[in-house]
Order: C-alpha cells, then structure tokens, then sequence
C-alpha cells in the first residue's frame, strides 16, 4: 500500500518536471518532504494511575517519567530516539532546551508537552516513530481536551493501559474507545500491573478484555498482559506495537493529497496534450480566457458566498445545537448523577458529552451545505465569455471529479480529520475549530453550577438540569459556535477560490510552456501527442490505485 502511494508521487514528481509544471512540481517536492518527515506516533492512553508512565518507562528502560504523577500536572511527554540525549518543553511557539535531569525536575504549568530525546535500544528498533505519554482521560479535563485535540488524526496508534485489578474494560474506557474510534482506528491494549495478580487471574482478565475489546470494535484487538517488573515487558511492547499496520497509518495521512495532487497532474497534462495543435496566435487568446475565468470565478464565488452565509447561520448552527441539546437531554440521568459527586466530574461528564457530538454533528452538517455550495456555483451566466466559460466550467468540473473520487476514500474511513473532501485538504483539521469551544464548557460551567442552590433531592436535580442546565449550556455555546463555523465556512470559500486558480494556474503553464516550445520551432508531431497520451494513462492507472 506505502508502496504504492510512494510510487505514485514518484511518478507525479517526475511528469511535472518533465512537461516543466514549475509550480505543481514544487507542490510535489513539499508532499515528498512531507512524507519523508511523517513520523508515526504511538500514544499510550487510559485512566489516571493506569501504569501509562511506568509502562512507557519499562519499555525505554530508564525511569525517565514521573510514577504517580498527579492527575493536574500531567500533559504529554514524547520520545523520541536520539543518540544525544536532551528534553524540548515547549509552549505555544516557543521551545526551551533541558537537561534530561532538569526536565525531571521541571514545573510543567505553562507548557504543552515534553519532547525527550533518549538514547534507548528498544526504541532504536522501532523505526522513525514517536511514543507518546499521555495525560490520563479522567485527569484534569483542559489537559486531556487538549491532548485528545493535539493528536487527533494526525497518524495515529493508540495503546492502552489497563490496570489488571480494574477487571475488564469499564464503561468510562468503553466512552473513550468510542470516542478515539472516530479519530484514529487502530488500537492495542496492555493490561498493566498483572504482578498485582496470580497468573491464572491476570490471563481470566485477559481474555475478559479481549472479548470486549473485539465486541466495541467489531473485529479483534491484540492485546498483552504484563507489568512494569515483568522480565518481557519489552519484548512485548515491541510486538504490540509491531501488530499495528504503519503502512496502512501512512496511507490514510497521505493517499488522498497524493491523489489531488495526481488529477492537478492529469488536468495540466490534458490541457498541454490538447493544445499541441493550436497556432501561436490561438495560445494568447486561451491564455487571457484562462485569466479572465479565474476572475470571474472570483466573482460568481463571493455572489454565492452571501447565500451561504444564511445557509449556516439560518441552518448548520441551529442543527448542531439541535444535536448537543439532544444528547444532553438524553444523558440527564448521568448529568444528576454526576452532580451529586461534585462540581468537577459534571464538568468532566458535560465534557465528555458533548466534545465527540460537536465533532460529529459540525463534520455532517458544513459537509452537507458545502456539497450543495460547490454544486450552486454556476458558469454561464453573464460574467463569462466564451474562452473564460469553458476554462472555468473544466476547473470547476475537476474540482467535483476529485471531491467525488476523495469521498469514495473517506467513506471507508470516517476520521474527522478527512472532512472537508478536497477543498479542505490544506485547511487545518477540524479539531483546530472545535477546540475553542470547549474551552469555553470548562470556564463556564462553574458559574452555571450556581442555578442549582440548594435543591439535592434527585427529581429536583434532574428538573434543574433539564430546565435550566442544558439550556443554560446551549444558550452559552451557540454563538461560540456560531463564530467558529463561520470561520469554517470563511476558510473553505477562500480554499476553494485557491483550488480553482491553482488548476487554473497549471492549466495555463501548460499552454505557456507550449508556445514557448512552438517559438522554437519545434514541431508538434503526432510522436509527441502519443507520448503524452502515454504519460496520461500511466499517471491515471497510477493515482487510481489509490482510492
Ligand atoms: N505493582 C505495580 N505497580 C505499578 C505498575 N505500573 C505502575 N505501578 C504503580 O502505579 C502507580 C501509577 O502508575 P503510573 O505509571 O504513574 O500511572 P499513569 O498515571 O497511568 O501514568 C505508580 O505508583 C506506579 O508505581 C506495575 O506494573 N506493577
Ligand atoms: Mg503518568
């Protein structure tokens, strides 16, 4: 599959050079770049106290991480395998050097995460690759948000910690699963601790685990029983992790920008092979159409941008409030229940509730109205001229073509992060939107803990929540949302209008490049039409491997 994606911009590289596509090639360049860098990350993840640290640290071979840690300090450590040994903390952009000791001793409010750069065997043998510690999902609820936000979709395998005495996977890990599904999809479980336990009871919590593991996934989950003493921890973490399939990792991050970088190929390569034939004259004229179609594209795109700014206001906004009411409404019971054990756990509980319906209910919802903009977008009317019609009526036509063949791929895969189809490919992922958000839940649900007063006897709860919590909640929310969308909404139009005027752009350095080759003299004979026709169907057999 890697192979595949590899050989495909491989190809893709060496056609723009070849037909001298300066600016798709350099576009090519940065992807290669791209998936040269790309480094897998392995996250371990689980409850607060799990065995996450002392697994990672069994596992490098150094008691690098702090043990026990409390739940408020924790944010992420990476490790990375280096052999000169120093730590990154780093906040926001700005990065400060340690020493692995002062690291060690280091005060981590303020910062985001830790890099360590260890030198450590087993580590070296996984590969370019990244572990990652997380913070524990029910420790504080900002650093976890934060740290659910930060890797999301961004390639990667989680392994879980589960503590052996917990028995088997509880109802707050099962959430959890179900929510992390919906980011990445492959997951592994260690179940920590088992020298706490006889043998034969850790292998009964075992098989426990495995059998509602491979129920919440529909297909079966490795997993490996072990401890911070066992003499094979290693050894086992390393085959863990070797199950997780990288390559299939690898192509979910980057076989659909290959793709669209292949049909920009592919559009530029037509535009050249069917322009073999024109006369110099014919050239200037095609040259100015294409001009003139990017601006009046610019301009049929800000006529329809009004009518989308009504359709997501009037309409996105109230369903995906529509559907965060719904499912407060629908966990009321959990919302009472949690209230009664303090101001933190219903922070936690709101949290937890409403962050995986935001994501999916915004991901429904702008997919849906940007469908039908990019279908509203029409050529013909007025603006254009004959030339611009028919360069801008192509674009856009690629444009729906690549939108199509991208959804085919995403349906096989719902992460979050591959939303927006084509157009949204370079936008940043849709957490980096939703994020803010949620911020907000935390600060504010202090305050709005006030309506309740007194009232403690149950029904009373539940009537509060339901009449005056959610709503309070929803009141809160909407216009944040409302904010965040429509800068969603902003951000896609811009990205489109880009789309369209860099195929546009290719298309014509295709025709510059032709004239130039014209002017000196070269002729534009049949050999050469059946090498492009050639080069066409490669690159097509090629990117079609992919989807
Ligand atoms: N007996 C035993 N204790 C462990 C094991 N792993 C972790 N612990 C202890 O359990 C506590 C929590 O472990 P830690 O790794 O900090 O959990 P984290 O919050 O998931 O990172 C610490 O006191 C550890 O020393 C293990 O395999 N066996
Ligand atoms: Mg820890």
């Amino acid at each position: 599959m890697k192979a595949e994606t590899m050989e495909a911009v491989k190809l893709i590289g060496g056609l723009t050079e070849k037909y001298e596509l300066r600016t798709l090639s350099q576009k090519t360049e940065t992807l290669k770049k791209e998936m040269n860098d790309f480094r897998m990350k392995f996250l371990f993840v689980g409850g607060f106290s799990a065995g996450k640290s002392a697994l990672v640290n069994a596992f490098i071979g150094t008691e690098l991480l702090e043990e026990g840690q409390r739940p408020e300090t924790a944010i992420p450590s990476e490790i990375v395998y280096s052999e000169e040994e120093y730590v990154e903390a780093v906040a926001g952009d700005m990065v400060r050097r340690l020493t692995i000791d002062d690291a060690m001793d280091l005060d981590t409010e303020g910062y985001d995460y830790l890099v360590w750069h260890i030198d450590s065997a087993p580590l070296k043998e996984l590969g370019e690759c990244t572990i990652v510690d997380m913070p524990g999902f029910n420790s504080g609820i900002e650093n976890h948000n934060k740290a659910i936000f930060r890797y999301a979709g961004t390639g990667n395998a989680y392994i879980l910690v589960i503590d052996c005495e917990e028995g088997s996977i509880k109802k707050n890990i099962g959430d959890f699963i179900n929510e992390i599904k919906n980011y990445d999809n492959n997951i592994t479980i260690a179940v920590s601790k088992c020298d706490l336990r006889t043998e034969e009871d850790a292998e009964t919590v075992k098989k426990n685990i495995l059998n509602t593991a491979a129920l919440l996934f529909g297909k079966e989950v490795p997993v490996t029983a072990t401890s911070k003493f066992d003499e094979k921890v290693q050894e086992k973490i390393t085959s863990l992790i070797g199950k997780i399939d990288r390559d299939e990792v690898f192509c979910s991050m980057f076989n659909r920008k290959v793709y669209e970088t292949g049909y920009s190929c592919y559009d530029a390569l037509e535009t050249y092979r069917d322009s073999l034939e024109l006369d110099v004259s014919e050239y200037d004229e095609q040259i100015r159409a294409h001009e003139e179609a990017k601006a009046s594209l610019t301009e049929e795109l800000s006529r329809k941008k009004a009518r989308l700014d009504s359709e997501f206001s009037g309409k996105v906004v109230p369903a995906i409030m529509g559907d965060v009411s719904n499912v407060l409404h629908q966990n009321a019971d959990a919302l009472v229940a949690s209230l009664r054990t303090g101001e933190k756990n219903f922070t936690m509980t709101v949290n937890n509730i409403i962050r995986p319906v935001l994501m999916s209910a915004t991901k429904e919802y702008v997919e849906e109205s940007f469908d039908e903009f990019i279908g509203s977008i029409s050529i013909g009317e007025g603006e254009f001229s004959k030339g611009s019609e028919n360069a801008a009526g192509n674009a856009l036509q690629r444009i729906v073509e690549i939108n199509n063949k991208l959804s085919i791929l995403t349906k096989n895969n719902e992460n979050y992060d591959k939303v927006y189809k084509t157009v949204t490919t370079s936008l940043a992922v849709l957490t980096g939107y939703i994020a803010p958000w949620l911020e907000i839940v935390v600060i504010f649900l202090p305050d709005l803990l006030k309506l309740i007063g007194s009232v403690n006897q149950k029904n009373a709860m539940k009537d509060k929540v339901t009449q005056e919590i959610i709503p309070a909640i929803i009141n809160k929310l909407e216009p944040e949302v409302e904010a965040s969308v429509m800068k969603m909404k902003d951000d896609m139009v811009n990205e489109t209008e880009v789309q369209l005027h860099a195929l546009i752009d290719n298309e014509m350095e295709s025709l510059e490049n032709i004239r130039a080759a014209k002017e000196n003299a070269e002729s534009a004979s049949a050999s050469r039409k059946e090498d492009v026709d050639k080069d066409i169907a490669a690159l097509i057999e090629c990117i079609n491997k992919l989807i």
